[in-house]
């Protein structure tokens, strides 16, 4: 649930990762450890899921793979017998979960493809008839497929909030309108790509959320690609137009959630094993659909 990696630098701890850098160097490679916390309704929870960073950084690790003739990533590896030898006492926390990164100047843009209409995209279109300044159609229903798919870039909230959906023009304000295209054309690229495959295994990719950065000034895919947490997948089986389909990994928990009236203040409760149990074999069954591999 919390990494110690003695006195190495920590850059980051997150709802769900932790990142530290391999040395003091500015230069340094990165250290992304990926927990097995979990986090809902914006809280992480007082259970964590077991082998849930495992899991996830497996999926990413596969994306990363299946995606390097499209875009660069920042992964080095995430073999720990190729690990600095300053992380060898630490193998055992680490092992699996992960991946030394190249440091990237990161671009601070959210970039979000969407192919179908939930989330904030559907509460924004509900009020505005438009996503991040981009029209559609009337009428559409929640979860229904978009006529095509569309870049809808958000930017973080210092407060630790949601993110918030901008316009492609805030998107130029902020790193330049040749970076921005580039930007733009990379997620709805990568997002076509990795939507055509899982549907190949019965997996809806109804959308997703990449970091890029620059490294040595080439634009890098970095963070975690394609995982259930950053992204919103749909049993093909399950879906339907004007409901919220239900997530293919959280959806016990955020019932649990509901159904015990927890007011959404910390702390955050801890989950019955009951609802660990059904969310790990959520998130397992997601890695064995896309990897198709059966083991960890
Ligand atoms: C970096 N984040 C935001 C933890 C992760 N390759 C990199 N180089 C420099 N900085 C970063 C990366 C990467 N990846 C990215 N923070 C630092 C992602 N956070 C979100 C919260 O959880």
């Amino acid at each position: 649930m919390t990494t110690d990696l003695g006195s190495l630098p920590l850059l980051a701890r997150g709802k769900v990762r932790d990142i530290y850098a391999v040395s003091d160097a500015p230069d340094a490679d990165l250290v992304f450890v990926a927990t097995d916390r979990i986090s809902a309704f914006d809280h992480v929870l007082g259970s964590g899921i077991p082998d849930k960073g495992k899991i996830l950084t497996q999926i990413s690790l596969f994306w990363f793979e299946f995606l390097r003739d499209l875009v660069p990533n920042h992964v080095v590896t995430a073999d720990v017998r190729e690990f600095p030898a300053v992380l060898r006492p630490y193998d055992d926390q680490l092992a699996g979960r992960t991946m030394i990164v190249r440091r990237a100047a990161m671009l601070p843009v959210e970039c979000v493809a969407r192919g179908y209409l939930s989330g904030s995209g559907w509460k924004d279109y509900q009020v505005s008839g438009a996503v991040c300044g981009i029209p559609l159609p009337a009428g559409l229903l929640e979860s229904q497929r978009l006529p095509e798919v569309i870049f809808t870039p958000a930017a973080k909230v210092n407060t630790g909030g949601h993110d918030e959906n901008i316009s492609y023009d805030t998107v130029v304000e902020t790193v330049g309108a040749e970076l921005a295209g580039r930007l733009r054309e990379l997620t709805l690229a990568i997002y076509g790509k990795a939507a055509e495959y899982a549907a190949t295994k019965g997996v809806i990719l109804a959308d997703t959320k990449f970091e890029f950065g620059l490294v040595d000034g080439v634009i890098t895919l970095a963070d975690e690609v394609l995982t259930p947490d950053s992204s919103r997948y749909w049993p093909r089986d399950q879906y339907r137009t004007g409901g919220a389909t239900p997530s293919f990994d959280k959806q016990y928990v955020r019932d649990y959630l509901e159904s015990i009236q927890w007011n959404k203040q910390a702390p955050a409760p801890a989950l019955p094993d009951e609802v660990v149990r059904q969310t790990r074999a959520r998130y397992l069954q997601a890695f064995e659909l896309l990897t198709g591999r059966k083991e960890l």
